[in-house]
């Protein structure tokens, strides 16, 4: 076991030790955050997962409650406590869970004390005893649970085998018996497996939300989910559309985050200040053995607030709370950027906020070179280009360099970068060790790195081709997120 594993991010959500997924029963429940998560306390690997607790006042410093739900010695979930939602069931919180035996996984519920501590399982679970009937599905499991008028209904992920991924809908009213109404919404799982933008066989953690929800017109229902296939997972995408009666009828399919599987399980909620919150699981890009010689795994984005874009689509970008763990700021003053780049000594380290804004002439491309090695042997290097028509963009994550190590996942990673005609550009960088959380024009693209001489892997540079111009560059260092004091770098 590593007794110091420079990896682990220090204002990213960690568990205290082994393994973390999915985050579950996200809610904001009398002014305190709440985040469940996927969780095996006992090793970095994936096995009987139970859920993981913690709160925070602010989205920001992360404090650990005790683990809220244990796979049972017996019953529908001895196997796993896996993914679910929290709801209020008329003042009383209650989770509904995918619990697992052997290779099923059935709805399960349990009712929590009013600090959100401690639950019990429902005696009547499985509250639903089997899939629907008479239909050859792929697996069934992951919740979204809501109240409509006098009744709840819930979604179920899924997938029809040989058609593709769906969620059943169901209807209660009680959260206890189920009625089944039907698939809300079916993918094509005929599509070209290797596609960024591929539906899956199956559909994991379906979140359905609606947003501009206050006004009476312009509102836009999401249905996010990620794509799943014969236990490969892809990447996490939505419908934009709109939600009514018993079925989703989609305008649009959209890629969520474009660092594919490095958010992936995405769960969103409403908080107190009607804001559409969203965290995701950031899986890791090393092997098994290293993740098991580290200890812990795993780590939860950031808290995103999630609006929509004017184009469409969601933007994206880190919960403004967040500034609250900026500390000493560096400044780069403006002007037109050079060729390949130039590093930047005031602005080096492992744990930084970058915020920059970029002009970019059509056939332009920026690039920001992070995590440097004083040789240059490695480094991460961010680009965002205009295409020569001026009308298009492209944001990439060049990992190729990132790391000398060749067990761990360098791949590159890019996708559509929405350009308001005169070529500016948002960007906003969160690098936190190994996890690196990327915002340009509201998109976002996460994944990990892992430089192998990670302490002098500092440095932070910025260049061009052709031509762009650097209107504003900040860059501050980031405390860490967790309040009694940071996670050990040794479980
Ligand atoms: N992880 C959970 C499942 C979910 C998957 C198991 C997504 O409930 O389908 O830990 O990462």
């Amino acid at each position: 076991r590593a007794l110091r594993d420079p990896h682990r991010p220090r204002f990213h959500f960690t568990s205290p030790g082994g393994w973390l997924n999915d985050p579950n029963g996200l809610s904001h429940w009398n002014g305190v955050y709440h985040l469940f998560y996927q969780y095996n306390p006992l090793a970095a690997a994936h096995h009987r997962i139970h859920w993981g607790h913690a709160t925070s006042p602010d989205l920001v410093h992360w404090t650990d409650e005790p683990v809220a739900l244990v796979p049972g010695t017996t019953g529908p979930d001895r196997d796993g406590c896996w993914s679910g939602v929290l709801v209020d069931d008329g003042g009383v919180p209650t989770l509904v869970y995918s619990g697992r035996h052997g290779e099923h996984e059935l709805p399960c519920v349990a009712r929590g004390s009013a600090d959100l501590r401690y639950w019990t399982k429902d005696p009547a679970n499985p509250v639903i005893t089997a899939p629907p009937e008479g239909i050859d599905i792929t697996a069934f499991r992951d919740h979204c649970v809501w109240r409509e008028g006098e009744v709840w209904r819930q979604l179920v992920g899924s997938g029809i085998r040989g058609v593709g991924g769906t969620a059943f809908l169901y209807e209660s009213d009680d959260l206890r018996s189920w009625r089944y109404v039907g698939p809300l919404l079916t993918g094509d799982a005929s599509q070209n497996r290797g596609e960024l933008d591929w539906t899956g066989t199956m559909w994991e953690c379906v979140d359905l939300f609606r947003l501009g929800e206050d006004e009476e017109v312009g509102s836009t229902d999401v249905l996010v989910f990620s794509a799943w296939d014969e236990g490969t997972t892809h990447h996490p995408l939505y419908w934009t559309g709109r939600y009514q009666g018993d079925t989703f009828n989609p305008t649009a399919l959209h890629r969520l985050d474009y660092g594919g599987r490095y958010f992936y399980a995405p769960q969103s909620t409403r908080d107190e200040h009607g804001r559409r919150i969203m965290f995701g699981w950031l899986q890791e890009g090393r092997t098994d053995e290293a993740n098991a010689q580290a200890g812990w795994c795993g780590v939860m984005s950031l808290p995103r607030a999630v609006t929509l874009a004017t184009d469409g689509g969601l933007h994206q970008t880190p919960v403004p709370e967040l500034t609250g763990l900026r500390r000493e700021r560096v400044e780069v003053a403006p002007g037109r950027l050079a060729d390949p780049y130039t590093p930047l000594p005031a602005v080096r380290g492992d744990q930084l906020d970058i915020e920059t804004t970029l002009r970019l002439a059509p056939g332009a491309t920026a690039r920001l070179v992070l995590r440097e090695t004083p040789d240059g042997a490695e480094r991460t290097v961010v680009e965002v280009s205009r295409a020569p028509d001026g009308a298009s963009g492209t944001l990439r994550l060049r990992r190729e360099t990132s790391s000398l190590d060749p067990t761990v996942d360098t791949e590159l990673r890019h996708g559509a970068l929405p350009l308001v005609p005169d070529g500016r550009v948002d960007l906003r960088v969160l690098v936190d060790h190994s996890a690196l959380e990327i915002f340009a024009n509201g998109r976002a693209l996460t994944a990990r790195i892992y430089p192998t001489r990670p302490d002098e892997a500092v440095g932070v540079g910025i260049g061009a081709d052709g031509d762009a111009a650097l209107e504003r560059f900040d860059a501050w260092q980031m405390a860490s997120a967790f309040t009694d004091g940071p996670r050990p770098l040794w479980p």
